[in-house]
């Protein structure tokens, strides 16, 4: 049967990726918790009896999406450069989301993970697979979006070479295997402040960065916080953590605002949300944070054992400030799962 089928979740980062060097490589090394909820679920059929075929076509939940092709087109064919023994192969992809495609959750991330795990399975049965399957599948996932290179493996994963973590690499992403049990237990409750698309796409907020004042300082900073995000992670200090974390957020939006030409993605009731996460914190010595991605969305991390205090806030304040009253229950999961045999 010439074809795979992977479900694969998204990600959220804690230290950020935020700038480009080379061919898709990253300009600081970063690290995310996987997701568990948020993930795509994607079918992969190959097939090299028709070449006068396009190259690829793209359902989403069952219906021919033309909109993805220019994207998914590119990432075959690089496919095609790294492997030419599938040059007269068409390929067929059917997919879809658990969480809707305009929410502002990072769908690139697990959709482009999902691709490339289906991608190795593919490399795999045909015998040209000489990596090691997630390392070669983050490689992949990487070419077809950064963030996603990191959603190939469960829990915590890192990319981007840093000295404290061996085995890193700009090229793929890597497992963090060593991390204290109490960030096992994280929740993310994702506020859906804004749906729809954003203003700026995170590849055009990447290039900014190219000419950005704060760059260097930028990837310093990074740098020194992927050394201290090892240590508490490492040893389990969640107030660290949060402050960590949501100085990552800051820093992530303030860079979009002060590019040339500046942007911001922050709506009225991001920065509602931001306040109350902190006002809750500081009277009831909870350790709820915040993180936000390339959007107005808040991620509300959090320990199992605040649950009851994070459930508080959300619903008699935090849930006034989304769209719709929507937000999305995830938590840091075990990463995708081959459903083919
Ligand atoms: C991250 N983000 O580390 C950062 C933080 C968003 C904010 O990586 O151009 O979709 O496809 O490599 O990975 C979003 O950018 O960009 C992102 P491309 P990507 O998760």
């Amino acid at each position: 049967m010439n074809q795979s089928t992977w479900q694969s979740p998204s990600n959220i980062a804690l230290v950020k990726y935020w700038g480009k060097k080379g061919f898709q490589l990253p300009a600081n090394p970063s690290i995310s918790f996987t997701l568990d909820n948020c993930f795509t679920e994607t079918t992969l059929i190959w097939d090299d009896s028709d070449p006068d075929k396009n190259l690829v076509s793209v359902y989403v939940e069952g219906i021919e999406n033309p909109a993805f092709v220019p994207k998914a087109e590119k990432f075959f064919n690089k496919l095609i450069e790294l492997h030419p023994l599938l040059k007269d192969f068409r390929f067929e992809l059917q997919t879809y989301n658990t969480f809707p495609h305009s929410s502002g959750i990072a769908s690139s991330a697990s959709s482009m993970s999902a691709l490339a795990l289906c991608c190795c399975d593919m490399l795999m049965q045909m015998d040209l697979l000489e990596i090691e399957f997630y390392r070669y599948a983050s490689f992949l996932a990487r070419i077809g979006s950064g963030s996603a290179c990191r959603s190939v493996y469960g829990d915590v994963a890192m990319w981007g070479e840093h000295e404290a973590f061996p085995g890193s690499s700009d090229d793929f992403a890597i497992p963090v295997n060593e991390v204290h049990p109490v960030f096992k237990t994280y929740r993310d409750t994702i506020l859906i402040i804004h749906e729809g698309q954003k203003s700026v796409s995170s590849t055009v907020g990447h290039g900014l960065l190219k000419n950005h004042p704060f760059a260097q300082s930028r990837f310093e900073i990074a740098n020194r916080n992927m050394h201290r995000i090892r240590k508490i992670m490492t040893r389990g200090d969640v107030p660290l953590f949060t402050e960590l974390v949501e100085a990552e957020a800051m820093m992530l939006h303030a860079l979009m605002m002060t590019s040339d030409p500046n942007f911001l993605l922050m709506k009225s009731g991001t920065v509602a949300a931001i306040h109350a996460i902190r006002e809750s914190r500081a009277e009831h010595k909870h350790n709820i944070c915040f993180t936000l991605d390339a959007g107005a969305n808040v991620h509300m991390l959090y320990p199992e054992e605040d649950s009851v205090f994070a459930d508080e806030l959300l619903n008699h304040t935090l849930v006034g400030f989304c769209e719709k009253g929507r937000y999305i229950r995830d938590n840091i999961g075990r990463g995708p799962i081959r459903l083919n045999a």
